[in-house]
């Protein structure tokens, strides 16, 4: 049935169609004179996965015979979006597809939309590694992720009266058949119990004696990379009950509550725990993390000594990325393999393990680094708390040595907390026993060097760097925005800037060109047509297209400020209100889109989001204002949903207090596609500011070092009368919900503007008004448009992978032939 090329699928129309049509008939069981969309869906993902898993086999063979260096990233968390709009990109086979599917009757993309997105994971962290994925695979890196394969992804935002609930995602609900179950590739996973001294070859040693197994089976997702026929593996873990799950049930004859209690193992990879970084120590988080790190190590290894005798190569061969602190109990995994299984001696498997990790960091806040009390590490991993406990005495030994008594900076770099309950500190482990600690933009470096690990950097110094993150193009532009694609290659006469971002540059030399400003508006307005379309269906708002679309699309946080924003919008209405007809006429339309979603348990994040649909409500119910100001919130915010607003926006804001952002991407994606940036100079923006200016976007607020004093002086200084006027008309019930907003109007007022919205908001008007007048000047307005995508080549995240390819973990690209 298949028709081959070369001993290859053929990628032709002919040769896709025949495929699908075999797959609607075989793999979805269909008729192939009668199937709907999703089933169409289904069979066109199924005839792209075939082409996928022929490259994965060429790609995995090629690297077992040259066996390089492997990179594994470690991520709690990947946020791939659907795969199959991106798959059919990188394979360059969009068109074919799209011609075999409209001879049978159905558009590409309608069925592109059947798929739900794989949101396994949070928000930024989560993202980066799909995108930092992508760009391994387009680079030709012998690499592979790891992380868990959770049944229930981040929980589904549904709006009710105004009010956030949360509903599971149950994403496996209709089959995935971007994943192939390995049930063969399978390895027990261990917890609880005790350790015991024995004597192996004559030498003491440790045993661990575990309490329960857990099978922990392999489901592997392979990336394609672009213009390349390498598609590297992403391998996510699922829990299953081993064999010897409690025996002990069985052993008394209670064989229903066996059965029933046999499936237990399988919670550990039940949920992603959504991001809240204030919730730890929680048992089940724990066993999540080891499991997957142990199934990880134990196929790494595995897949090392299938090629090598002995451990003498193993830095050479194998670098292990820590994505934040999450997967850091690897370390002592590692380290207990190699002391306990493999019997090399504390001083050759501690020279090991010091070699192979790098860590890279997410946070800025110090609060906000990871504990794990020792009580529950004592409970339920004994043998790699002992192992911490070694590492930890074996470091303070040495800084005894370089720092002398110095007990207040011993107390603060041990890996072990002391105190009512002693905990152990995730990322100063991962700190010492990491060959490299990268931040993930230049500011984020600043402060990890004078704040959150002064001391480290103090110590060491040339551990310390950083990768200013990176978003691919592919997605964020190809896959998103097919129309400003198309007209890039066009202007730049080639479309090689897909794989070679630097080419993006070439575009500043038209930025004032009139016949590409002219093509570049009609690119925006037909995705802009595309987003007041989905506005209408989410939440039955008619927009106008000649309106400013301002967004701002985030996870909900006190930081980010999207509180600020709302002041802001309510400023806006109250402005108009009180003007007249004439100075009605230069008012610049606007429409205020706001997205997100608040961690479950954050109840002022949720207080946020009812606000900005009461005052939604009363501004677009208000004849009076009309066209001139709409605030919509659209829901359920995720990567799909991130591709159809990013193409369709005019400006966008990344307004977190400065000193709270580590980086910042969504930036990043907007800058790529034209939207210019109203922002703090925060995180990467500092970064964005150096590549396309200041006089193209509009910076406003403190900075980072400003924001210690101004917070000191906080309940000292007057807020300014604007300020005072919004807060005041929500908290005296302008907007209704007058009791429930109450709390949300204290975290403003009497000096407890932590966040600082009160000192920013006089400049961010001014930013504000700043953006109303470029907008209507439209030649210079196309203008810094251009130049944004022109200057974002900094920010993609081939950029990233490439420096972290040499500075941090030393792999070389090992590219398949075609
Ligand atoms: C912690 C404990 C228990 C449960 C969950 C968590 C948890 C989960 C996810 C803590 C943090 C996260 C995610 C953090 C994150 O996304 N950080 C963002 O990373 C981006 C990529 O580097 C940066 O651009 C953002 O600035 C940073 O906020």
């Amino acid at each position: 049935m298949f028709e081959l090329m070369d001993g290859f699928l053929k990628n032709d129309p002919i040769s896709l169609q025949k495929d699908i049509l075999h797959h609607v008939e075989y793999t979805v069981a269909r008729s192939r004179f009668s199937f709907d969309d999703f089933e169409a869906y289904q069979a066109l993902s199924h005839s792209v996965r075939d082409r996928l898993i022929e490259r994965w086999h060429d790609t995995q063979q090629h690297f077992k015979k040259k066996d390089p260096k492997r990179l594994y990233f470690l991520s709690l968390e990947f946020l791939m979006g659907r795969s199959l709009s991106n798959s059919v990109i990188n394979l360059g086979i969009r068109d074919q597809c799209a011609e075999a599917l409209s001879q049978l009757g159905f558009e590409y993309e309608v069925l592109a939309e059947q798929e739900g997105d794989a949101a396994l994971g949070n928000g930024g962290l989560a993202r980066l590694s799909a995108c930092q994925m992508d760009s391994l695979a387009t680079l030709d890196y012998p690499a592979w992720g790891y992380g868990l394969r959770y049944q229930y992804g981040l929980f589904r935002q549904i709006i009710l009266d105004g009010f956030q609930l949360e509903q599971p995602d149950y994403w496996l609900n209709f089959g995935n058949p971007w994943e192939i179950e390995r049930v063969h590739v399978s390895y027990p996973v261990k917890f609880y119990g005790n350790v015991k001294e024995d004597v192996v070859n004559g030498k003491k040693c440790k045993v661990w004696i575990p309490g329960e197994t857990v099978e922990a089976v392999a489901y592997d997702n392979p990336i394609p990379g672009y213009g390349t026929r390498n598609t590297i593996n992403l391998r996510l873990w699922a829990a299953k009950p081993s064999d010897g799950y409690d025996i002990e049930s069985y052993n008394t004859g209670d064989y229903i509550n066996a059965i029933v209690n046999r499936q237990k193992a399988e919670i550990i990879s039940n949920v992603l725990y959504p991001d809240d970084r204030s919730y730890q120590g929680k048992e089940l988080r724990l066993k999540q993390q080891y499991f997957f790190v142990s199934a990880s190590l134990q196929d790494i290894i595995r897949r090392f000594k299938d090629v090598h005798g002995n451990f003498d190569d193993f830095p050479d061969k194998v670098a292990l990325q820590l994505n934040d602190t999450h997967p850091s109990i690897s370390i002592a995994e590692l380290m207990r393999v190699l002391l306990d299984e493999e019997h090399l001696g504390w001083k050759k498997s501690w020279n090991i393990v010091k070699q192979v990790f790098s860590f890279t960091t997410h946070t800025v806040l110090p609060e906000a680094l990871e504990k794990v009390p020792v009580d529950l590490f004592q409970n339920v991993l004994p043998r790699h708390l002992e192992i911490i406990y070694d590492i930890n005495y074996a470091f303070m030994e040495e800084l005894k040595k370089k720092i002398g008594q110095d007990y207040a900076r011993l107390a603060r770099m041990s890996i072990v907390e002391e105190g009512a309950t002693k905990n152990i500190r995730v990322a100063n482990l991962s700190i010492v026993c990491s060959h490299t600690v990268d931040g993930v933009s230049r500011a984020h470096y600043e402060l990890l060097k004078t704040r959150v690990f002064k001391d480290f950097y103090e110590l060491w110094p040339e551990k310390f760097q950083y990768k200013t993150n990176g978003v691919t193009q592919r997605r964020w532009i190809v896959v998103s925005n097919p129309s400003l694609c198309a007209l890039i290659s066009k202007w730049l006469g080639t479309d090689s800037w897909i794989r070679d971002i630097d080419l993006l540059a070439r575009l500043r030399e038209y930025a004032s060109n009139s016949d590409l400003q002219k093509e570049w508006m009609m690119v925006k307005k037909i995705n802009k047509m595309r987003l007041a379309e989905y506005i209408e269906t989410m939440s039955g708002v008619k927009v106008s297209l000649d309106a400013m679309f301002d967004v701002q699309i985030k996870r909900i946080h006190e930081y980010k400020r999207q509180l600020l924003n709302i002041l802001g919008v309510i400023h806006r209405y109250d402005c108009i209100k009180n003007m007249d007809k004439n100075e009605r006429k230069k008012v610049v339309p606007r429409v205020c889109i706001i997205g997100g979603k608040a961690p479950p348990g954050y109840e002022i994040a949720k207080k946020i989001i009812k606000l900005c649909h009461a005052v939604a409500e009363t501004i677009n119910n208000d004849d009076d204002v009309g066209d001139l100001l709409k605030l919509v919130f659209i829901p359920d915010y995720n990567v799909s949903v991130a591709e159809l607003v990013i193409p369709g926006s005019d400006l966008s804001q990344h307004i977190s207090t400065a000193g709270h952002e580590a980086s910042g991407t969504g930036s990043m994606k907007f800058l790529m596609n034209g939207c210019l940036l109203l922002a703090t100079a925060d995180g990467s923006t500092n970064e964005i500011i150096e590549e396309i200016g200041a006089e193209n976007m509009f910076i406003f607020g403190a900075k980072i070092n400003e924001v210690l004093t101004l917070r000191e002086q906080d309940s000292t200084v007057e807020a300014p009368l604007h300020f005072v006027r919004v807060v005041r008309m929500v908290r005296e019930g302008y907007f209704g919900f007058k009791d429930y907003f109450k709390s949300l109007c204290d975290t403003l007022e009497n000096g407890k503007d932590f966040y600082l919205l009160g000192s920013d908001f006089a400049s961010y008007l001014e930013a504000q008004a700043a953006a109303d007048i470029a907008y209507v000047d439209k030649k210079k307005w196309n203008e810094m448009s251009i130049l944004c995508t022109a200057g974002s080549a900094r920010f993609s995240s081939d950029r990233t992978i490439e420096d972290y390819a040499e500075k941090t973990w030393g792999i070389k690209p090992c590219k398949c032939p075609f």
